[in-house]
Parts: structure tokens; sequence; C-alpha cells
């Protein structure tokens, strides 16, 4: 097996500013964070944004902000969000992808989320990839249902994706697809040759999905955005997500991927350190 890449998504868009205390608004925030995530083992940092208030930005400035705190500390892998947050226009959630980050995700159909809907129509996603393929960014197309596969496949008929391309499974949103092994064994079977694959458990679905990840080849993703606990009370902090999950990794045998592995394993370019200007 490859060593095991760990993300961590360490903001989100979805959660109340005062949900926990732990959350990374600032640039400078994010920027420790990220560097306290790749000591503890993670090799990609997905980045959503906040206002000094824990508002929800998509404003590009706040992204240059928080790409140059990141890479001021550390040498992981920069993944944009493109889904933003419920109710960005299209163009808002596209528009960051004039920094040129290494990655950035694409959510490839909508779902319902929660009483919201996260929307996604092929409009948008082609509009999403074609800023992918101008400023040569790219995809971690986001699984939030079966069929969000076969949008996949589609788009890849017609010339806008091509596979292999590594795939997160997001299991157990309300109104997505449901947080099982069993779900994730039928995902990764229709997963087309030679695609890489991480899961995110929503929730107290985060650890035993990523277990099970960890045993199957699979990789990772933890943190805030997907889950706020540690144990059963207890708020989480980011990094112990991640180091958490490192443990069990190299217990079982599978050490953990550097960023630079990371993007050896993902066919990125190996490290640069400066990419948007
Ligand atoms: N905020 C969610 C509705 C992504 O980052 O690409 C969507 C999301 C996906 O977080
Ligand atoms: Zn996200």
């Amino acid at each position: 097996m490859d060593p095991l890449i760990i993300t961590c998504a360490p903001v989100g868009a979805e959660l109340a500013p005062d949900a926990t205390p732990y959350l990374p608004y600032t640039p400078d925030k994010l920027g420790e964070t990220a560097r306290l995530v790749r000591e503890a083992g993670g090799s990609i940092v997905h980045v959503h944004c906040r206002n000094d208030d824990g508002s929800n930005t998509h404003s590009v400035e706040r992204f240059r902000e928080a790409y140059d705190a990141i890479r001021s500390q550390t040498d992981v892998i920069v993944q944009f969000s493109t889904g933003g947050a419920i109710g960005m226009t299209p163009d808002e959630r596209a528009s960051v992808l004039q920094l040129r980050p290494e990655m950035a995700t694409l959510t490839c159909g909508s779902v319902n989320f929660g009483d919201e809907i996260f929307e996604n129509s092929f409009p948008i996603m082609r509009g999403i990839l074609a800023k992918m393929h101008e400023f040569g960014v790219r995809p971690e197309l986001e699984i939030f249902d079966k069929g969000h596969l076969a949008n996949a496949r589609r788009l890849a008929k017609e010339g806008l994706l091509e596979f292999p391309q590594h795939a997160d499974f997001v299991l157990g949103v309300p109104g997505g697809m449901e947080a099982s092994v069993a779900n994730l064994c039928d995902l990764v079977d229709d997963l087309p040759d030679g695609c890489t694959w991480s899961v995110a458990g929503i929730g107290r679905s985060q650890l035993p999905l990523a277990m099970a990840a960890m045993a199957m080849g699979g990789h990772v993703r933890v943190g805030l955005e997907d889950n706020l606990y540690y144990s059963k009370g207890r708020l989480a902090r980011n990094e112990e997500l991640v180091a958490r999950v490192a443990r069990i990794s190299e217990e079982m045998g599978r050490p953990v991927a550097t960023p630079d592995q990371a993007r050896a394993i993902l066919g990125l370019q190996a490290f640069r350190p400066s990419v948007h200007n």
C-alpha cells in the first residue's frame, strides 16, 4: 500500500462561528494550524476562509492571505474549496482558482445538505472545470452520493475531465450517502481504474471510516469541517484528529505520507514554494 495521505479540513463553511473555540478563522491561525497538522502527519490542507468575525468569505484577497500564511509555515499541499458555503454564487466559488492552488475541490453533483441544497448542476461543474483548466489546478472529486461518480464519468465523456483522478468520498452529510463501510466499498468498486481515493466521514463516523480506509489502501480526511469532537462531549483540535489517525496508521504498519510523497502519489509536481505571483 502507498503511504497514507491525511487531509485536514480545519475550518469548513457550515459551522457556526461559536460552535467550537478551535476553528482557525484568520490567515495567521490557518498558517499555524497547517504547520501543526503537518507536524502531526498531515499532507493536505483543505481551505475555506472566514472573516475575522467568523463569517464566511470567498474573497480572493482573503484566500491569498491564507495561502501565503500557510506557505510561510509549511510545505503541505494547499487545496482550496470551490464548494464554498451554501448560497455562494458559482463565480464566487470559482474565483479563487486564479491563485493557482495545487489542488481544489470539484463537487460532482447537487446534494441535499441538511435543510438546504448544495447546488452543483452540470453548468456549474463545467464552469469550475473550465477555470481549473485555465489555471492548471488539479481537481479532487468530492463525492457525496453514488450518482456523483456517474456525473464525473459524464464530464469525462464530454472531454472536461481525464481519468484517473483523486476522489474524496464525503459520507454522512444529512441528505447525502450514509456513512457505512458497505457504502464506502460500493463507491470504491465503482471508481474508474487507477483513481486514488480518500474518505471524509461526518461526525462520529469520521474515525471508523478513516480506519476502514486505512485498511483498504485508501486515504483519509479529518478535521473540524467534518467533525467537532475528539470523543463524546470533548471538542477536538484539528491537529489531534490528524495525530490520532497517523498514530493508528503507523501501528498498522502503514506510514503516513509527507507532502512530497503525497504529491508523487497524486501525480502533482514536487513542492513549489510560491505559485500565485
Ligand atoms: N460547504 C459545503 C456545502 C467543498 O469544500 O468543496 C461544501 C463543501 C465542499 O465544503
Ligand atoms: Zn469544504
